[in-house]
């Protein structure tokens, strides 16, 4: 039963292993490009982390079982984008930008969702709180998106991506969410509420922190990106995600176990 259900996981995550080979004639990764071993460690990482997330599911209490879920989510479609992200930049040097922000677009409502699950085992969280950490998503990184790939002023995109993710923190620690969690939660979750709160604040500031290198900092004199600013830039996204993918969804497991032993303890 359980060998089932972890084939039943592995299967597809064996299948994408195969498909981006064929998007490029294979440039192979040097040995001094460590952006493109970024890219690699970071692909098999979130490959990892996805069976990890799946298998898991079983030993954690119900409640628990639809975070690992999406958790395992969010790995799974950023180890697909990493792949071709990773060919990329590997065949040609430059900033795999759509599929960086196709991933984003995916896998940031989803993490919307892990919190939103999170407010809902504090308590009656309202469908509308949902909503407006999609829409504060929403603005944060299309004219994300749009600066990055010229659609319009890079500095404009900055400036209302960086609004985008303010209207954010702002429901997180003082809106409707933030008045839930500190009247009516127990502990355990109080505490997965806290560790959310980190990671939009801390982990989250690391992405507008690689638009500033690649944009700002590490242009030439005429204001034109250089290759220095495309390796810092994806080496910070890069970086980004680990702590906002994989190291989040650890945290989430964390919670999960730790609360899913007290439970099953009491109970015995
Ligand atoms: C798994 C991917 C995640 C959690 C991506 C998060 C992306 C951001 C928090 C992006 C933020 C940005 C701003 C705050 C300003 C404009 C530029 C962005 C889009 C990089």
């Amino acid at each position: 039963m359980t060998l089932t259900k972890l084939m039943k996981g592995l299967v597809p995550v064996g299948l994408l292993a195969a498909l981006p080979s064929t998007a490029f004639a294979a440039a192979n990764l040097q040995s001094d490009d460590f952006v493109g071993i970024s890219f690699w460690l970071i692909s098999m990482a979130l490959m990892a982390s996805t069976v990890f997330f799946l298998w898991e599911t079983q030993s954690v209490d119900g409640k628990w079982k639809t975070s690992l879920v999406v958790s395992a989510l969010v790995t799974f479609i950023a180890a697909v984008h990493y792949f071709y992200m990773r060919d990329v930049w590997i065949n040609t040097g430059e900033t795999p930008t759509v599929y960086r922000y196709i991933d984003w677009l995916l896998t940031v409502p989803l993490l919307m969702i892990e919190f939103f699950l999170i407010l809902r085992a504090i308590g009656n969280a309202s469908g509308g709180i949902f909503w407006r950490l999609l829409i504060g998503t929403l603005v944060m990184l299309v004219p994300g998106y749009m600066g990055e790939a010229g659609y319009i002023n890079v500095t404009v995109g900055f400036v209302i991506g960086m609004l985008g993710w303010f209207y954010i923190l702002y429901e997180i620690f003082a809106g409707e969410a933030a008045q839930m969690a500190a009247e009516q939660a127990p502990e355990a979750v109080q505490s997965a509420y806290g560790t959310m709160r980190m990671v939009v604040t801390i982990g989250w500031a690391i992405y507008p922190l690689g638009y500033v290198l690649g944009y700002f900092v590490y242009v030439d004199d005429a204001g034109n990106t250089t290759a220095a600013a495309s390796a810092a830039l994806n080496i910070v996204y890069n970086l980004a995600d680990v702590v906002n993918k994989i190291a989040f969804g650890l945290l989430i497991w964390y919670a999960a176990t730790s609360t899913s032993k007290a439970s099953q303890s009491a109970a015995a």
